[in-house]
């Protein structure tokens, strides 16, 4: 399916650029030069050759194993000369066509040089084993600007630079699929940041501990990365006039609370579980009545309870050390860990029935005795809110027993409940401990990473929300990007009318828009009593008609995203919007903390009427007001780009799927930046670059000191046509191909097959 809708979306971008590069006209001096081309073989796969003759709308092609295939004429494509082999910018490729730039990345690729810039963008494509490109020499040749390839300190550095100079908060922001290695890069950013902002106080080691902290609690393996964030997170760093870390803020974006006790098969719940029962030292373990991990419900569900390489026990040793740092303090962190085990044990809780259907009680046994003593309620109490429901009943209160099935929702909720309200105390607790003075801020670099596009074989709420994050990251991506594109040719006083570009604005249309998007309908069925999943996509049915972006069927609904087709089970949407808490479990939890410091109390979603909001408070528009605060931020500072590629989908180092790695170019917005700079002057040379390498092609008499009158002689002894290229204060900008041509009568000069004469007059003719 996947290659099926590749070749289908790539057909046409290809053909797109075809016609713009004026490739037709160009191939037979490709034929007459046996340059190299690309050809599309059947198969779908990109090999490069020689074309050997045309006829008709055919080409026959030698290729580079001997044998010769015979293509049609719109399946070939021009490669670039040899000179632009492995260029560290797609901008400098004279054609960029998918196989061209396919190939270059995998050129870099299969040389460890994992970074490469597409014009503004720095690209990363996901090593696999470790490099040796980070550290202490290599943050200082970068700092030094010794080394200038592209890297994700260079980003870092210019980062800095840039915030320095222009006091100007500036932003990171890394797009990437699930397992591309966003949360990697964001740390080497946050590596390079510290060494360079590091001062006597210590804090940036506190700032690099958090990502470990956060990574515990918020990071699982799924079934695309052994360390997949199930949260979004917006580091801000913040430094002081003199250039120095003061402190810092983590924000995050709604949590996978699902996972707690839900787990697909081969994938884990988050990180921490394993790590407490694998790694707690003997007292905590008494304390808590710890087991191993195979015993709990929640994490042997699975049949996935250790990630190869990892050890959990190890990984717990570490988190201790990393909570110690960031000064969460040791009755904190038992109190964390109490929760976790908590949650383990609740998982344990089983139900049976008795006399008929409708009556469940509690099966007593250890798992709900720690249970109720990690929670600090009576084992009554816990019974009582798990299994029945407490009716008003004139002035007295009755109580209900509960089914099965709503016995177990509250069990799982309470979990859910209790995890999510731990990991927000977390970042609460890590975020007081790192905040600066009001005064001090003002300067930050913000490092964005969320969790990656996703489509999954069953898609729900949590894609849903997911999605819709990176639709809209997406375009704030696309703005920038083309926009500091065109910025650049004004400010270097080039003549440029503004190219237009195709944005996702009808997505996030469909979404936002009210009163009929995808939200507010959510929203309207969510608070209606009588409504159903099966009612709510009834409703998305019969409103949204004439989106581009939406398909609708029964149960399941399928929105067209930036990245792909996605079809969403409506199941459990209702629920997981209104995220509402039955009162009996939070009269349950708010007995239970009583006991407890303001600060480690749970914090209830109550109203001043004591009632749930869901209305207000609706998962959804929570994360759509979150969203848009964050984008709103990150709209004040000046951004950096770096897109992350997986290469393969195992996981492992050295291998480079083609067609895997196409898609996400696409999907990251590569190839939308990259055809965008073709309609306009994607190769650039500062005049003094351009006159150092074809300078010696000038006769003598022409030759002048001022290297832009210099520039602009070249040209015209060249007669170059002044459609193909743009003389700016600073650089010469090029059309696509036409550095090839002079890198080709350079060659020719330089071997002695040209003479300097000829070849102007030549060109001339
Ligand atoms: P993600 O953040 O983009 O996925 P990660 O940053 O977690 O992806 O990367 C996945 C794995 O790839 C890591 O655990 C490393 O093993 C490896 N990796 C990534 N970048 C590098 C690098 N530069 N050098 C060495 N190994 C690397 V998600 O959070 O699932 O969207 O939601
Ligand atoms: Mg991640």
């Amino acid at each position: 399916k996947r290659t099926g809708r590749l070749r289908e979306a790539s057909g046409g971008k290809v053909e797109k650029w075809r016609s713009e590069a004026e490739w037709d006209d160009r191939l037979d001096y490709f034929v007459k030069k046996t340059l190299r081309i690309w050809c599309r073989l059947r198969n779908g796969a990109w090999v490069s050759g020689h074309i050997q003759s045309t006829s008709g709308e055919k080409a026959m092609v030698l290729l580079s194993d001997g044998s010769v295939v015979t293509v049609p004429v719109g399946e070939v494509l021009p490669a670039n000369p040899d000179v632009l082999e492995g260029v560290d910018d797609l901008m400098q490729l004279s054609y960029l066509n998918e196989p061209s730039v396919l190939h270059n990345l995998q050129y870099r690729y299969a040389q460890d040089m994992i970074y490469s810039k597409a014009g503004p963008a720095l690209i990363a494509i996901n090593p696999f084993k470790d490099i040796q490109l980070y550290g202490n020499e290599f943050v200082t040749a970068y700092r030094q600007k010794f080394l200038k390839d592209p890297h994700v300190y260079s980003i870092a550095d210019t980062a800095y630079d840039r915030m320095m100079e222009d006091e100007i908060s500036q932003s990171i922001i890394i797009s990437g699929e699930s397992g591309s290695g966003k949360t990697e890069t964001a740390k080497f950013a946050m590596e390079y940041l510290a060494m360079l902002g590091g001062g006597s106080n210590g804090i940036e080691k506190e700032v690099l501990q958090t990502s470990y902290i956060l990574e515990a609690f918020g990071n699982a393996k799924t079934s695309r990365n052994n360390n997949s964030s199930r949260f979004g997170k917006l580091i801000e760093i913040h430094f002081s006039t003199a250039g120095r870390i003061c402190g810092a803020k983590i924000q995050t974006l709604i949590f996978e609370k699902s996972r707690v006790v839900h787990l697909l098969d081969g994938e884990r719940s988050y990180h921490i579980f394993y790590q407490l029962c694998a790694g707690a030292p003997p007292t905590l373990r008494d304390k808590l009545k710890l087991k191993g991990a195979s015993e709990y419900k929640y994490l042997n569900q699975s049949g996935c309870l250790v990630i190869h390489d990892v050890d959990d026990a190890e990984e717990f040793c570490k988190l201790m050390e990393a909570l110690n740092t960031v000064r969460i303090s040791e009755r904190d962190q038992e109190h964390a860990f109490q929760m976790i085990a908590s949650v383990l044990w609740l998982g344990n809780i089983t139900f049976q029935v008795i006399d008929d259907e409708s009556h469940v009680e509690v099966v007593q046994s250890e798992a709900v005795t720690n249970a109720a003593s990690l929670i600090g309620c009576t084992v009554n109490d816990l019974i009582l809110a798990l299994s029945t429901c407490q009716i008003q009943a004139g002035k007295d209160k009755i109580a209900k027993s509960l089914t099965v099935e709503q016995a177990t929702d509250r069990r799982d909720a309470l979990a859910k409940f209790i995890y999510a309200n731990l990991f927000d105390w977390i970042v609460y607790q890590m975020n007081r401990n790192l905040a600066m003075d009001k005064e001090q801020m003002g300067r930050s670099i913000n490092i964005l990473d969320i969790y990656g596009f996703e489509s999954f074989k069953r898609n729900t709420f949590e894609q849903f929300l997911i999605n819709y994050a990176n639709e809209r990251l997406q375009q704030h991506v696309n703005r920038h990007l083309l926009k500091l594109e065109q910025e650049e040719y004004e400010l270097d006083g080039i003549d440029w009318s503004k190219v237009d570009f195709e944005d996702n604005q009808a997505c996030l249309n469909l979404f936002e828009k009210k009163p009929i998007g995808l939200i507010s309908l959510l929203n309207e069925e969510s608070n209606s009593l009588n409504a159903t999943d099966l009612t709510f996509a009834c409703k998305l049915k019969q409103h949204i008609k004439s989106s581009p972006c939406f398909k609708s069927e029964r149960e399941e609904f399928c929105i067209r995203h930036y990245a792909g087709e996605v079809t969403y089970d409506a199941t459990g949407f209702l629920a997981k919007n209104r995220d509402v808490l039955h009162p009996d479990i939070i009269q349950l939890l708010s007995s239970s903390d009583s006991h407890l410091p303001e600060d480690k109390k749970f914090s209830i979603p109550l109203t001043d009427t004591g009632v749930l909001d869901f209305q207000k408070q609706s998962v959804a528009t929570k994360f759509k007001d979150n969203l848009f605060k964050l984008t709103q931020q990150l709209e004040n500072t000046i951004p950096h780009f770096i897109c992350c590629i997986k290469p393969n989908n195992k996981q492992l180092p050295g291998m480079s799927d083609k067609d895997l790695v196409i898609e996400q170019l696409r999907c990251c917005g590569v190839l939308e930046v990259v055809r965008i700079s073709r309609s306009g002057y994607p190769t650039r040379l500062t005049h003094q670059e351009f006159t150092s390498r074809y300078g010696f092609l000038l006769p003598k008499d022409n030759a002048s000191q001022d290297p832009l009158s210099m520039s602009v002689a070249i040209l015209h002894q060249f007669g170059i046509l002044p459609e193909l290229y743009q003389v700016g204060y600073t650089k010469l900008y090029f059309r696509s191909g036409q550095i090839a041509s002079l890198e080709d009568v350079r060659n020719q000069v330089l071997q002695g097959t040209l003479e300097v004469q000829k070849c102007i007059r030549g060109h001339r003719a």
